[in-house]
């Protein structure tokens, strides 16, 4: 049987800026996914890149003085720098300026104009360039688009509108035919709620700007960004006829931001809709990371910089804190403060002390070498069901897109199998001869534990979790994930190779 194959992409992001926290929040979240479908077997194809047309890259590159594409260029070999050093594993990079993409964007504007979704018309109303976006009158707080605070633009030109009107009733039903469609709950309930209250058509080309995709059958118009961005989600993979199309599309998770949910929950399907194409399967929105309750802008310059923080506190560190400190979906503030806290009582507390102790244990007491188990008493049994609850569960909540929870049945493990340490005595064991076989079963479900563990950490944290590994000697993790993950597969006779401890603590 071929693999199950599995799609996941990030928002392609903005060039006018280096990456940030939030760019790195949504990259890292779909490598987990990405890495941890691939444990489990699947064929998964995963995708992020950039997005480099518009009026604001187009004002950012003459604020620096350069071409949008000189600007794109530098914004993306950073970009990839960054993404390298974060351990991402994406399988591609789209750039909207690629002509592999261009071509899509404007077979795309062709296939709308000959199944009649457009027409020509005349746009006037108010625009947010930082957003790039159209506003209604009442939509403006102050002259200011809501979102963003930025002075919004009158903008009057030809336009051809997208009939997205048109597509309300099919949306609607989508919507109730898939409740799982857009997550979580409540953003689906606001995307409900406001595509019941109607939906406009969308100006979807504009004239008044050069940087931008021309329309194959109208060039004195140009597609309208987001238009153009949408679009990679299919262009990467070839559409309409590429091999990677039709093995992946439609995509089984599209991460985004919730700033960007309109764009995704009801643009996006209904170009879908009107190209006659399947919809993704799960869209997840998740909340904003603020610096002191603020959101990060870089207007007010309160960005939290991935490398910066990295350089200080370890690549791993930063990937489990950001997925680990807040549920997937809510906001929450950054604080170093925080990152300190969890990297000394999880990783250094929790689970560095688990490995530390066990492979000192399997030192002093057996030779360096893990023994092979007698029966299993009561708490090795309870133990090693636990073992068995926990991957089950790690599974259905990264089914559900829930890190956090992932990782917290993960910690729980691992506390209770450190606190079978104390109540087990393996120290007292020791000291009579005739407790060996005991001793033998604590240490090798202790290994057994940290064995498992480190799999199922594999996808947040790489780079520690192949250490844990090679200390109990065992190579990279390999798929498929349930059999690997199963008890008892951890040879006994086994030399460990205890190094220095992998998360020491940080001086608060
Ligand atoms: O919107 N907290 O690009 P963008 C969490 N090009 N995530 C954050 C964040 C924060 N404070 N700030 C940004 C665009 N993000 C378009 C997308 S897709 C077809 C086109 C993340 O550079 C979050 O994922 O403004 C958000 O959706 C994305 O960055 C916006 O990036």
């Amino acid at each position: 049987m071929p693999a199950a194959s599995f799609y996941v992409t990030t928002p392609i992001y903005y060039v006018n800026d280096f990456p940030h926290i939030g760019h790195s929040y949504t990259t890292i979240a779909a490598d987990v996914l990405a890495r941890y479908h691939r444990l489990r077997g699947a064929d998964v194809h995963f995708l992020t890149g950039t997005d480099e047309h518009g009026v604001k890259i187009y004002r950012a590159a003459q604020a620096s003085g350069e071409t949008p594409i000189q600007l794109a260029d530098r914004v993306v070999e950073r970009s990839k720098l960054l993404w390298q050093r974060l351990e991402i594993t994406n399988d591609d990079f789209i750039r909207t300026t690629q002509q592999r993409h261009q071509r899509v964007v404007q077979l795309v504007f062709q296939k709308l104009h000959a199944a009649g979704a457009l027409w020509l018309g005349d746009y006037s109303g108010w625009y947010c360039a930082s957003c790039e976006k159209f506003l209604a009158e009442n939509d403006l707080t102050e002259g200011c688009c809501p979102d963003c605070g930025t002075k919004a633009e009158m903008a009057a030109e030809k336009t051809y509108f997208f009939k997205m009107s048109a597509y309300r009733e099919r949306l609607l039903k989508f919507l109730d035919e898939n409740p799982g469609f857009v997550r979580p709950q409540a953003r689906f309930n606001e995307v409900y709620s406001r595509v019941k209250d109607g939906l406009n058509d969308l100006s979807a080309t504009r004239t008044s700007l050069e940087w931008a995709v021309p329309l194959p059958f109208d060039p004195a118009h140009r597609a309208y960004v987001w238009i153009d961005a949408l679009t990679n989600y299919i262009s990467a993979l070839g559409y309409p006829d590429g091999e990677l199309y039709r093995k992946y599309w439609p995509a089984d998770v599209q991460l985004i931001g919730k700033d960007i949910l309109w764009f995704h929950a009801v643009i996006w399907p209904c170009l879908l809709m009107a190209l006659d194409l399947p919809l993704p399967r799960t869209l997840f929105a998740h909340g904003w990371w603020t610096n002191r309750g603020e959101k990060m802008s870089k207007s007010k310059a309160n960005f939290v910089d991935p490398v910066a923080v990295t350089e200080k506190y370890g690549v791993d560190a930063y990937r489990y804190f950001l997925l680990r400190e807040m549920p997937f979906g809510q906001d929450g503030d950054f604080s170093e403060t925080a990152l300190v806290r969890r990297v000394n009582n999880d990783l250094a507390n929790d689970l560095g002390n688990l490995l530390h102790r066990t492979l000192t244990m399997i030192e002093k007491y057996s030779g360096g070498a893990v023994p092979a188990p007698a029966e299993a008493d009561a708490s090795a049994q309870a133990l090693r069901a636990l073992a068995a609850e926990t991957v089950a569960e790690v599974d259905s909540q990264i089914a559900d897109v829930q890190f956090s929870r992932a990782l917290e049945a993960v910690w729980h493990l691992v506390g209770v199998a450190n606190r079978y340490v104390e109540t087990s005595k393996p120290w007292v064991l020791a000291s009579a001869e005739t407790r060996r076989a005991e001793l033998d079963t604590v240490l090798y479900s202790l290994t057994e534990v940290l064995r498992i563990v480190s799999l199922l950490l594999y996808p947040f944290m790489p780079t520690k979790a192949a250490a844990m590994r090679s200390q109990l000697s065992l190579g990279p993790p390999e798929p498929p994930l349930d059999e690997r993950a199963q008890w008892g597969r951890f040879k006994p006779g086994t030399s460990i190779a205890k190094g220095k401890p992998l998360f020491p603590k940080i001086e608060e």
